[in-house]
């Protein structure tokens, strides 16, 4: 039964079926976590995605280099502390650090730092010199995620990441429940509206201080709020800004800031929201768990589990 002959003989028969390219003995499509011919199954596989979503972007943040650009932290590691010296390069296709970068939402690159466990969130913008960018950070003890977004000049809107690690002890804090109202500040800020994967979702966020909704937002980068989705888990990033813009003659400032995003699987995501009131900046965090309708994959999902019920403990 579960000898590679039968195996190939099955994805002959799938491709057949499903009209599947079938590349390198490997099945490309739906039933690419058949058990591979090493007995493995494709599960650490990076799989292809499937023709079901159509999905084939890979959500950014997640690698230290794509599209032939680097990001390259100059130490890997760093002190605890306020105001902690950091600074970085990108290189660019041809191995030299990017001097050029387009400025998007008013800078030319903006770095998010997320403690793994996502006890710390910080958004700033570093500065430029011959090729390296450098900033302070309030870091504490753990494992630091760094977001470099930017867009070099000629090159396509990327974000790397890179982990930081920070000296000292720490204990890792506990996940984080759902949450949809942020205090801060004396700030309230709730959040409506479901994520849901592959999926336009609309999210209100509503600001309101002492009770009042918070009418004068004011533009902050070029917009009344911007949001960082981190998934949970690996961290992959979205950065989102709102339908509207300042001065644009439609958008209100506040007390909504309406935003519009599609996540890009279920599971739990931390949302930061930054905004500006009263000439300060200040985050709103949440949690938010995208569920709902997975139906496209289902199909293939039970194809996957039955096929593996029948090569169960297939090893070698
Ligand atoms: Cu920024």
């Amino acid at each position: 039964m579960n000898t590679p002959a039968r195996l190939a003989g099955f994805a002959a028969a799938a491709a057949a079926v499903f009209g599947l390219a079938l590349v390198g003995g490997r099945v490309v499509g739906p039933v690419a976590d058949e058990p591979a011919e090493d007995g493995h199954g494709a599960h650490a596989d990076r799989t292809p995605l499937t023709p079901a979503t159509g999905r084939t972007e890979i959500p950014g943040g997640l690698m230290v280099a794509q599209d032939g650009y680097t990001l390259t932290l100059d130490a890997d590691r760093a002190a605890a502390g306020a105001d902690v010296p950091v600074s970085f390069t990108i290189t660019g296709p041809d191995g030299v650090p990017v001097t050029s970068y387009e400025v998007q939402h008013e800078k030319q690159l903006h770095l998010i730092a997320v403690r793994r466990d996502f006890t710390g969130f910080q958004h700033v913008h570093p500065t430029l010199d011959d090729g390296t960018w450098s900033t302070d950070l309030d870091l504490t003890p753990g494992t630091w995620r760094l977001f470099a977004d930017f867009k070099a000049a000629g090159g396509e809107a990327l974000t790397l990441g890179a982990d930081l690690a920070v000296d000292g002890a720490f204990e890792a804090a506990a996940p984080l429940e759902e949450t949809r109202t942020a205090l801060v500040d004396g700030y309230q800020v709730t959040l409506e509206g479901d994520l849901t994967a592959g999926a336009d979702a609309r999210l209100t966020l509503s600001v309101s201080k002492d009770g009042r909704p918070v009418t004068d937002l004011q533009p902050y980068l070029g917009a009344y709020g911007h949001l960082v989705a981190l998934r949970a888990g690996d961290l992959a990033y979205l950065h989102v800004h709102p339908d509207g813009e300042p001065g644009d003659g439609a958008t209100e400032p506040g007390p909504d800031v309406v935003f519009h995003t599609a996540v890009p699987s279920n599971g739990t995501y931390h949302l930061y929201l930054d905004f500006q009131h009263d000439g300060v900046v200040r985050t709103a965090a949440f949690t938010v768990t995208a569920g709902g309708n997975a139906a496209p994959a289902e199909e293939s999902e039970e194809k996957h589990g039955q096929q593996e019920g029948e090569s169960g403990g297939h090893a070698h």
